[in-house]
């Protein structure tokens, strides 16, 4: 089969990863998938690739690490993508205050290594570099945040993916690359790891839905994220490296929610009014029908710092790659909990 180019992605099994390669295999791509080895399985998300796309040589798994240079430079000379999509990363913000370096080793040095293995390779003309950048760099300053917004880091995470974004753009301007940051907001979905908030939450509302009356235990109620939809986002990456020219760019829905409103939005996909009593780690929430506590505090899960709140302005995006996100908040929290009741139900048959 002729494709009409190769990509290489970081980060595959992860959420962005596997709708980004079923996105580009769409598009006749020749995928060149990154995964580290685990000692359980971790490809749950592009399992279907291996039954359909190996066979058909439209995909090829590599093993690999972001920490691991030589192995970066084999697979990037061995392979010669026209395209690099770097989405591999120690992506958990609170996580990153527990592990400070390994984070910064894969999410700031990882950047750094893929760049420099490329201009190794002397490749610079010929690859074009997608940087998953995040919202996170912001940390707490003025809404709405634009690619003009002065940066203020909060975490770990977010001071390795401002490394990260610094040394794109130095690249680009030193030595030419095509490389370009995409400065996405939280964007969610089905696939969305459990441990981030709103599969959290959605998880807990199919299992209440289901007759599994455990209570939810969450961090912050008050904390603002401008959540959009992952389907909606990935393309972007994409249409990034197609311009004529390499630029970085916000990518965002421009309406923020707090914790507690998607909490509130979810429960309300199964017919639950959640009523909320009492202040601070005190706070419960109750299923105003039945009277059960469902949703309690753990301090647990806050952080040492936190970014209060995060809403994007994408105007240019909007102007520069006609992007706009479709899928509404509502329809988002929708998904995700039929989605995750559907899920449950098959375990529980199997
Ligand atoms: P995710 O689901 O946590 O996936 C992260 C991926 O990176 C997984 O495939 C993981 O492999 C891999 N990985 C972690 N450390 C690695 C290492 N040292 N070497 C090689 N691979 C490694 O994250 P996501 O939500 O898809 O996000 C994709 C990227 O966008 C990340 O860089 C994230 O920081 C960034 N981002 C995400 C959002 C968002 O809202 N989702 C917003 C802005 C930016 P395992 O499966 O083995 O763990
Ligand atoms: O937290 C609060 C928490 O972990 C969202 C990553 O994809 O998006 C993500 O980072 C908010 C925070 O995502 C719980 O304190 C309350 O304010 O879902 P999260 P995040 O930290 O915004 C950015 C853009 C990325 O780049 C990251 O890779 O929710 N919160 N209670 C909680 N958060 C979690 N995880 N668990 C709780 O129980």
């Amino acid at each position: 089969m002729k494709f009409k180019k190769t990509a290489l992605i970081t980060g595959i099994t992860g959420q962005d990863g596997s709708i980004l390669a079923d996105f580009l295999l769409k598009k006749n791509y020749k995928i060149i998938g990154i995964k580290r080895r685990s000692s359980s399985f971790n490809t749950e998300r592009i399992d279907h690739l291996y039954t359909k796309h190996v066979l058909n040589k439209s995909y090829f798994p590599y093993y690999g690490d972001l920490t691991d240079t030589s192995n970066l430079i084999r697979i990037i000379q061995q392979t010669k993508p026209h395209e690099i999509y770097n989405l591999a990363a120690q992506s958990h913000v609170r996580t990153s205050f527990e592990t400070p370096e390994y984070t910064a080793n894969a999410d700031a040095l990882g950047t750094l290594r893929l760049l420099e293995a490329i201009r190794i390779l002397k490749l610079e003309k010929k690859i074009k570099f997608y940087q998953a950048s995040t919202s996170e760099i912001f940390g707490n300053t003025k809404i709405p945040q634009n690619e003009k917004t002065p940066f203020a880091p909060t975490s770990p995470y977010a001071i390795s993916k401002l490394f990260s974004y610094w040394t794109v753009i130095n690249y680009r301007k030193a030595y030419n690359i095509f490389a370009v940051n995409g400065i996405l907001f939280n964007h969610e979905g089905e696939r969305r790891g459990a441990t981030f908030v709103t599969r959290k939450i959605t998880r807990a509302v199919a299992n209440y839905f289901l007759g599994n009356k455990e209570i939810l235990y969450l961090g912050n109620l008050n904390a603002k994220r401008d959540w959009g939809a992952a389907d909606d986002y990935i393309k972007t990456m994409w249409m990034m490296l197609q311009q004529k020219k390499p630029s970085d760019y916000v990518i965002s829905t421009g309406v923020s929610k707090s914790v507690k409103d998607f909490v509130n939005e979810a429960y309300k996909c199964i017919d639950v009014k959640v009523i909320w009593k009492g202040k601070g780690v005190k706070e419960i929430g109750i299923d105003k029908k039945t009277k059960r506590t469902i949703i309690k505090i753990d301090k647990y899960y806050f952080r040492p710092t936190e970014v209060h709140e995060l809403k994007g302005d994408s105007s240019k995006a909007k102007k520069e790659l006609k992007w706009k996100p479709k899928i509404s908040f509502k329809k988002l929290v929708k998904t995700m909990v039929e989605s995750d009741i559907d899920k449950l139900k098959n375990l529980n048959f199997n």
